[in-house]
């Protein structure tokens, strides 16, 4: 006899409880249960009910002959079976070897990208540059074509507005510096080219020169000290008055004086530049 009347046991631990004492049986499943048929069966070995475990399943136990032609047709399925799956392990070499190839590519292909990309940077880098440069050789040009040419410089007004430190950058992109008058003659010079420039308006611009890093000590923007002063000298008002809170110069466009200013004020600028 196969049947089985012991402790309950989990599916998994009946079927292999059966596969290893009784190989000739098997579980039938509910589904096909009474609708399988039988003709495979000997008759003296009807399929009996689980009685003291689960009796909605039943197994099934062969006579060697059935078992026989089973195992055949499983070698059979088994070596289909193989055979399938020869091709399929096949046909993934093939696949992997393609896909290795086509990553091989591709990182070759970002490799060389990456080289282009570089040069591409290093083009826009040169390019910046000489924009750059090109920009202060404009500057320059214009610094004397456009302004007035005193000496060895050329003084330039520019009508936007700035504060100091602006200002200050914008003269060295233009290639120049801000505007510093030295002596006398400078200063004259200076004051003559902007009165005529904002004629017949009066406005302040930017000069080179700063009390920033101590009070009253004036420099110009090359830290060199300034020696000539050209001071706004009124009985109203007397320049400097800013004290520690102005501490930039410009010059008023009416009459070249000079006023000492906020640094962070708004307004028009002059550079100069190598003549
Ligand atoms: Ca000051």
């Amino acid at each position: 006899s196969c049947c089985w009347g012991g402790p309950p046991m989990t599916m998994e631990e009946l079927e292999y409880w059966l596969q290893m004492f009784y190989p000739h049986c098997f579980l039938q499943d509910p589904e096909t249960q009474g609708k399988q048929a039988r003709e495979d069966l000997p008759e003296e070995q009807e399929p009996s009910p689980v009685s003291d475990f689960d009796n909605t399943y039943n197994y099934i136990c062969m006579s060697a002959q059935t078992q026989q032609k089973y195992t055949l047709h499983t070698v059979q399925i088994i070596a289909e079976l193989s055979d399938i799956t020869s091709e399929a392990i096949h046909r993934l070499n093939v696949g992997h070897y393609t896909l290795d190839v086509k990553v091989t590519q591709l990182l070759d292909r970002v490799s060389r990208l990456d080289g282009t990309l570089g040069e591409v940077e290093e083009t826009m880098q040169q390019i910046s540059l000489l924009t750059k440069e090109n920009r202060k050789e404009i500057g320059r040009l214009e610094g004397c074509q456009k302004g007035r040419r005193v000496g060895y410089k050329c003084y330039l007004v520019y009508r936007t507005y700035e504060t100091y430190a602006g200002a200050a950058q914008k003269c060295l992109e233009w290639g120049g510096r801000m505007a510093m008058p030295r002596d006398r003659k400078e200063q004259e010079a200076l004051a003559d080219y902007v009165k005529a420039f904002f004629h017949p308006g009066n406005w302040p611009v930017w000069l080179g020169i700063n009390d920033l890093r101590s009070e009253g000590l004036y420099l110009f923007e090359d830290n060199t000290r300034v020696t000539y002063f050209q001071w706004r000298k009124h009985f109203l008002s007397s320049q400097p008055d800013g004290g520690k809170r102005e501490n930039c110069v410009a010059m008023a466009s009416d009459d070249g004086d000079w006023w000492d200013n906020y640094c962070d004020r708004n307004m028009s600028y002059l550079c100069e530049f190598d003549a």
